[in-house]
């Protein structure tokens, strides 16, 4: 038995939401529950709903496509309220400032749970969508670290790799964003993000053994033709068509998505802008599951901005040009 967390809030011009707390949906193999949340823990389920409930849901659609990444923090130190994001329907999280050089270490080995993570880096960012994805906001704390002015304390107290992300659970300090998002999946509660079925199973390991392999292909194409990088995108498409019970890798929402996403989120963007190659264009599946990615809160919530996300990947591999 799953437990769908669904928020008892209407928001927007014209909620057209309905639930019943407590009520049992059917979902694959599984069953989800419906339990009365907070919306911000609410929105973490919604991947789930949308291939099986979608219109009990459907307004979570229509307002994440208005904003579907974070907006820049301000410069100032403060944490924010993103309020252009409460007006358009939805509540973000508050994010805390990054933390450099001048600032103090939070009190490490005190209990708390904590994901250091940097707001820009990929690897970082499929823990987030993990620990957003089940709901666990209050669980795990962020804590983002400023890469170019990093703490000293991080690397000496903290993870001495000095690498982002890494995850403090039970006096413990690990790292290795893979098997982070593994751990959180199996050690927390919340909706299980990696598939029983066997065959499911295989294929989430093979795609999870690709994707270091697609992300080498892809960066190495920026520097010449687009055709390499056409291969590899070829290959995603093939792997959206395995499985017919929904948009994603595996059929419904996973941890391969995750994998997948903070890097389709910069190719997008980067290659159209710098090769005028759109990765979509004839690839229906991939299309629908970026569409369907941008739904999901979970992720929504930790997107950087695509202008950014391709002036960075500008100075990071054309800078030679
Ligand atoms: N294999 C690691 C890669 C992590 C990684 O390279 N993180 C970068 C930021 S995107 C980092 O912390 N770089 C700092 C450094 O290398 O000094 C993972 O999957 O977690």
């Amino acid at each position: 038995m799953a437990v769908c967390y669904i928020s008892g809030i209407g928001f927007g011009p014209s909620p057209t939401f309905q639930y019943s707390p407590n009520r049992t949906i059917p979902f694959s193999s599984n069953q989800i529950t419906t339990t009365l949340l907070p919306r911000t823990k609410a929105l973490s389920c919604f991947h789930h709903a949308t291939t099986s409930v979608q219109p009990t849901f459907s307004f979570h659609c229509k307002t994440k496509t208005h904003f579907p990444f974070r907006p820049p923090r301000p410069a100032s130190n403060k944490p924010t309220t993103i309020s252009s994001a409460m007006s358009s329907g939805y509540v973000q999280e508050d994010l805390p400032p990054a933390l450099d050089s001048t600032s103090d270490p939070p009190p490490i080995f005190d209990g708390t749970t904590r994901l250091y993570i940097s707001y820009t880096c990929p690897y970082a960012q499929r823990v987030w969508i993990t620990r957003n994805c089940k709901g666990l906001q209050d669980k795990i704390k962020l804590v983002p670290i400023d890469l170019k002015n990093r703490p000293t304390w991080y690397k000496e107290n903290v993870y001495p790799p000095n690498k982002v992300p890494a995850l403090e659970h039970n006096n413990e300090v690990k790292g290795e964003s893979l098997d982070l998002i593994k751990y959180i999946d199996s050690h927390f509660e919340g909706p299980s993000l990696f598939p029983d079925d066997p065959a499911k199973k295989q294929f989430a390991d093979e795609l999870l053994s690709y994707i270091d392999s697609f992300y080498k292909t892809v960066t190495s194409s920026f520097k010449g033709e687009s055709t390499e990088a056409g291969i590899a995108f070829d290959n995603i498409e093939t792997a959206l068509t395995k499985f017919e019970d929904g948009p994603f890798f595996l059929g419904q929402f996973s941890l391969v998505d995750i994998t997948y996403a903070p890097f389709i989120e910069r190719f997008h963007p980067f290659l159209l802008d710098v090769k005028k190659y759109d990765i979509t264009l004839g690839r229906t599946k991939l299309a629908t599951w970026i569409e369907e990615m941008n739904k999901n809160e979970g992720y929504t919530q930790t997107r950087c901005d695509p202008k950014e996300l391709v002036e960075s990947y500008k100075k990071r591999f054309m800078a030679h040009l």
